[in-house]
C-alpha cells in the first residue's frame, strides 16, 4: 500500500468533517435542487428510474425545481421517460427527450466539413487551421439507431444537432438552462452517462462542455456520474474506449494537466464538472445477479436514490465532504477544492447479506495504491429494520480494507421502500482502477484507426490525445493532420506512468 501523506491543513480539515462541518442543520434545511441530464442508454435508464421513484420528496419546498433532458441516438429508451414524466407537476418540472438522428454519410461530411466556421463562432480565438480535415475516416461505417456507436462517430453525430442550422441541441440546452436558473435556491446538474457507452461517454465531453462552460459560465454547480463497465458487459462497453474516456476526464479534472489543455485550447476547455466527478462501479451488482438487466436495475436504483433521497440532503452533505466546504482553514463555500489527479470518487455500495466474505476492494475494481481519507456509510432503512449488528460489520469491514484517518461514521435515514447501505470513497486516481490498466492494455494492440475511433474530446481540434505529439518530445496529442496541434501534458502522465520529472508549465 503506498504511504499516505497527510498535511496539516489535511488533518484540520478532517477534524472538521469529523465535527460533522458538513451535515445540513436538520432545524434550518437548506433547499437544493437536483437536475439531471441522461446521456446513452445508462444516462435515460438513471432518468427513468428516478421518475419511477417519484423524484423522493424533492419538490416539497416550493422554491425547487426538477429538470431533466435525456439524449441518445435512437429514441428507443427515451420514449419512456416521456410517459412517466406525465406524473410530475408541470409548473414545477421540467422533463424532455432528444433524440439524434442518424444523418447519411453525406450529410454528416457536409457538417464536419464547415466545423471550422461554428468553432470559430463559438470561439474567437480558435486557430483558422489552414490543414483541417473531418476526423472521420471517409468510409466510416454508419450503424442503426440502437446500435453501438464508436465514440468518435458519436461525436460527429452530436456536433450536427449542436452547431448544424437549426442547431436543435443548442435549444434543448437552453432550454433545459433556463429551467435549472428558474429554481429559486441552490441547484445540482448530475450529468450521468455509461463511462464504456460510445454514445454516452462520446457525446459527454463536448455536451459538458457547452452546457457548463458556455451556457452556464461555470456558475452552476455541474457533477459528473460515470457508471463503470463490469464484467458482463461486451468489450466494446468494457475494453479500449476507456482508456481515452478516463484520460480525457483526466484532463478535464486533474486541474494541472487541464491547464495543458487550456493553454493550447483556450478556457473553453477548462473543466466543465465544477462539481467534480462519481464513478459508479456495476461489478458488485453483477457479482450479485450474474445478469446484465438485473445490475442495470439494481445501479439504477442506487443511483437514482443517492441522487434524490431526504430532499438531496445525502447527495448535498457528500459534496460538501468532497469539497470541504467551509471547512478551516477558512475555505469560502463557493471555493472549490482542486484534487489534483485524485479527482475520483467512488460510489461504493452494499449488500447486508454476504458482508464480511466479501472483498469491496475487488469488487470495485480499486487498487492497493488507493486509501480513503475519509468515508462515511449512508444507510436509508425503512422504520424499525434491525440492522445495527450488519452495518457494524460493513463499517468495520471497510475500516480495514479503505484504512480511512477516522472509522467511517454510520449516518442513517428513513426510506419508505428499500433498502440501500453506501459510501463515497474519496480522492482516487485514474490509476488506482484496474479498468485504467486493463483498457490500456487492449488500446495498446488496436491499429491506428481504431484508436482514432474510441477517442473524442479534442478530435474536432485535430488532437488524439492518447498518443505521443509529433513535433514536441514527451508530450502528448498526435495531430491527425501532420502539423503541431498538440496539449501541454506530458506523455507519460497520460499512460499513468510515474513522471520523470515533476509537471511544470
Ligand atoms: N446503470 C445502468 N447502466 C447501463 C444501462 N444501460 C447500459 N448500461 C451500462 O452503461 C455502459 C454503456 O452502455 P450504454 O449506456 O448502453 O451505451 P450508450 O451510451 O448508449 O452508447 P452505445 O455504445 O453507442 O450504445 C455499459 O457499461 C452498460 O453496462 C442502464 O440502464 N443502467
Ligand atoms: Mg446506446
Amino acid at each position: 500500500m503506498a504511504e499516505r501523506q497527510i498535511t496539516q491543513v489535511d488533518k484540520r480539515r478532517f477534524d472538521a468533517l469529523k465535527r460533522g462541518i458538513h451535515r445540513i442543520a436538520k432545524e434550518d434545511p437548506i433547499p437544493v435542487a437536483v437536475h439531471v441530464v441522461g446521456l446513452g442508454k445508462a444516462g435515460a435508464g438513471v432518468i427513468q428510474q428516478m421518475l419511477r421513484d417519484g423524484v423522493g420528496g424533492l419538490l416539497d419546498d416550493s422554491r425547487v425545481r426538477f429538470t431533466a433532458l435525456a439524449v441518445d441516438i435512437g429514441d428507443q429508451h427515451l420514449a419512456p421517460i416521456r410517459e412517466l414524466a406525465g406524473n410530475l407537476p408541470a409548473d414545477r418540472a421540467q422533463v424532455r427527450t432528444y433524440a439524434l438522428e442518424v444523418p447519411s454519410r453525406d450529410e454528416l461530411f457536409a457538417t464536419l466539413r464547415r466545423y471550422r466556421e461554428f468553432l470559430k463562432l463559438e470561439y474567437p480565438r480558435y486557430y483558422w487551421n489552414p490543414n483541417y480535415e473531418p476526423w472521420i475516416p471517409a468510409d466510416v461505417h454508419m450503424p442503426n439507431p440502437g446500435e453501438h456507436f464508436p465514440r468518435a462517430l458519436a461525436k460527429a453525430i452530436y456536433g450536427r444537432s449542436y452547431y448544424d442550422e437549426p442547431r436543435p441541441l443548442l435549444a434543448e440546452l437552453d432550454l433545459f438552462a433556463q429551467s435549472v436558473e428558474a429554481a429559486n435556491c441552490q441547484s445540482v446538474v448530475c450529468i450521468v452517462f455509461g463511462l464504456g457507452g460510445g454514445t454516452g461517454s462520446g457525446i459527454v465531453v463536448d455536451l459538458a462542455r457547452h452546457l457548463s462552460n458556455v451556457r452556464f459560465g461555470r456558475r452552476t454547480l455541474v457533477l459528473g456520474v460515470g457508471i463503470a463497465p463490469c464484467e458482463g458487459d461486451p468489450e466494446y462497453h468494457r475494453g479500449s474506449p476507456l482508456f481515452p474516456v478516463l484520460n480525457e476526464l483526466d484532463c478535464m479534472l486533474d486541474q494541472s494537466k487541464n491547464d495543458g489543455v487550456i493553454q493550447v485550447w483556450g478556457d473553453l476547455y477548462r473543466n466543465p464538472f465544477t462539481a467534480g466527478f462519481l464513478v459508479v462501479p456495476q461489478q458488485p451488482a453483477w457479482e450479485s445477479t450474474k445478469n446484465l438487466q438485473a445490475t442495470h436495475e439494481r445501479v439504477n436504483r442506487e443511483v437514482a436514490s443517492f441522487l434524490t433521497r431526504n430532499k438531496a440532503a445525502d447527495l448535498w452533505e457528500t459534496l460538501r465532504m468532497l469539497n470541504w466546504v467551509g471547512a478551516p482553514p477558512t475555505q469560502h463555500s463557493a471555493a472549490r477544492t482542486q484534487y489534483g489527479d485524485r479527482w475520483l470518487h467512488v460510489l461504493g455500495y452494499e449488500d447486508l447479506q454476504g458482508v464480511p466474505a466479501s472483498n469491496p476492494r475487488a469488487k470495485l475494481g480499486i487498487r492497493d495504491s488507493y486509501s480513503a481519507d475519509f468515508l462515511e456509510l449512508r444507510v436509508a432503512a425503512p422504520e424499525g429494520s434491525q440492522l445495527d449488528g450488519q452495518l457494524t460489520a460493513v463499517a468495520e469491514k471497510l475500516n480495514g480494507v479503505f484504512t480511512p484517518v477516522v472509522p467511517p461514521e454510520v449516518v442513517r435515514s428513513e426510506s419508505k421502500g428499500d433498502t440501500f447501505v453506501q459510501y463515497v470513497l474519496p480522492r482516487a486516481k485514474k490509476t488506482d482502477l484496474e479498468i485504467f490498466h486493463a483498457s490500456r492494455s487492449t488500446y495498446d494492440q488496436l491499429s491506428w484507426t481504431d484508436k482514432l475511433m474510441v477517442h473524442s474530446w479534442l478530435l474536432d481540434l485535430g488532437v488524439m490525445l492518447c498518443e505521443p505529439a509529433l513535433r514536441f518530445e514527451g508530450m502528448a496529442g498526435e495531430c491527425l493532420w501532420g502539423c503541431a496541434c498538440w496539449v501541454v501534458v506530458p506523455y507519460e502522465a497520460i499512460r499513468g506512468e510515474e513522471l520523470s520529472q515533476p509537471l511544470s508549465l
